[in-house]
């Protein structure tokens, strides 16, 4: 089904189209950083991973559209580190072989990357998008918007060093959209920017259509059936992406099963991702900037340890009976943070192991060459 063909999107052909992507003096010159890999009679070339599998790319370059697989550096940085795996958004060095072929040499450092935590796998984290500039939380208005995801995204998003962004889609399926939204968006959102969007008639799109002008890179993250890939369309206009069926019933389907990234009609990049029915969290700082009306509270309790449970002088509590501050908040607040908590403490454990495992080799190396007769470095 997901191989249908698609309407295919415009095709790049000059140096200009690869600016459009958000290639920039910068990321030309950490591309020119990497020429030390450069294969002699082997011309290399900047280009954009719009979407991956595993040990190969599609990426997308002033030469348009090139499937490529990834050379031994990058094989060798993903053995050593996960997150070094080639992700949707990354500019990467490009080498063309002589039969054709092309590889990726390097991945160029990211400016911002959004990172899951892998809830019950490995304690590495898991790259969804990178180089995003915003990262629209997107979640639909009707029937019950869930503000305890719509905080959880938001962590993501500020945790991944772009600028976080609610849109809150279906505007059209409730009479009190406009309330609704100003509610929610002071509730979990304080101090970004939302949308309300009617995906049928291109309402509410002006703020994210004015993003892409500017050559940003947006992504698309929510839950499964929010209206991501709707939202994408409409913003490329053209159907870039298959979208679930008006009223199917899709319990636990998911429409979009892959990452990828989109060049907007008049430049920008969007990302479209699969629904996350959840995403774990890897640090605390993003969840500060959620919950900085708790935090501030919570700085001015009596016990700086205070569990605002039954404590004296305890300010997160005082402004609950008072009305200032729901319940919920505290209550989703404190579950993220153990959460994030717990998931530091692996992130940890795992590079305590790596460094242990570099002594070990050390030793071995060191013993070898005593045995050798020779003397250590
Ligand atoms: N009424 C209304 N329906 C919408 C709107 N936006 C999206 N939808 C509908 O919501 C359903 C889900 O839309 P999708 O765009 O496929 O949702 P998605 O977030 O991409 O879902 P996954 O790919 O599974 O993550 C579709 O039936 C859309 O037609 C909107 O603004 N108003
Ligand atoms: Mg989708
Ligand atoms: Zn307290």
């Amino acid at each position: 089904m997901s191989h249908d063909p698609l309407a295919s999107g415009p095709q790049l052909g000059d140096a200009d189209q690869l600016v459009q992507l958000g290639f920039d003096s910068a990321w030309s010159a950490s591309f020119d950083a990497t020429d030390t890999i450069t294969v002699p009679g082997a011309p290399a070339f900047p280009a954009r991973v719009t979407r991956t599998d595993r040990g190969a790319c599609d990426t997308l370059g002033a030469a348009g559209p090139v499937r490529a697989t990834w050379g031994a550096d990058v094989v060798a940085a993903v053995a050593d580190d996960p997150q070094a795996v080639p992700s949707t958004g990354d500019w990467v060095r490009l080498q063309t072989w002589p039969d054709g072929n092309h590889t990726i040499e390097a991945v160029l450092p990211r400016r911002t990357s959004v990172v899951r935590a892998q809830v019950g796998g490995t304690s590495s984290g898991q790259v969804l998008a990178a180089n995003v500039d915003t990262v629209a939380v997107v979640e639909a208005l009707y029937p019950d918007p869930d503000l305890g995801r719509i905080e959880r995204f938001m962590a993501l998003a500020w945790e991944s060093g772009a600028q976080p962004r609610l849109v809150l889609t279906k505007g059209d399926l409730g009479s009190d959209a406009a309330e609704l939204a100003a509610e929610i968006g002071a509730q979990v959102a304080a101090g970004c920017p939302v949308d309300v969007t009617v995906a049928q008639d291109g309402e509410g799109l002006e703020g994210l259509r004015a993003l892409l002008a500017d050559g940003a890179t947006v992504a698309l993250l929510g839950a499964s059936g929010v209206g991501k890939s709707t939202l994408l369309n409409a913003l490329l206009g053209r159907e870039a992406m298959r979208t679930q069926a008006l009223g199917a019933v899709q319990k636990g389907r998911h429409t979009t099963v892959t990452r990828e990234l989109h060049l907007g009609p008049d430049g920008g990049a969007v990302i479209d991702t699969p629904g996350l029915r959840s995403v774990g969290l890897q640090g605390t700082d993003g969840l500060a900037e959620v919950f900085a009306d708790v935090d501030e509270l919570a700085q001015e309790c009596r016990f700086h340890d205070c569990a605002h449970d039954t404590e004296p002088g305890c300010a997160v509590r005082a402004a609950i009976e008072s009305g200032d501050l729901a319940e919920r908040r505290l209550v989703s607040w404190q579950k993220l943070q153990r959460e994030a908590a717990y998931q530091a403490r692996r992130v940890d454990a795992r590079l305590r192991q790596a460094e242990l495992a570099v002594w070990k080799q050390r030793t071995m190396e060191y013993r070898r060459s005593v045995k050798d007769g020779h003397r250590p470095r």
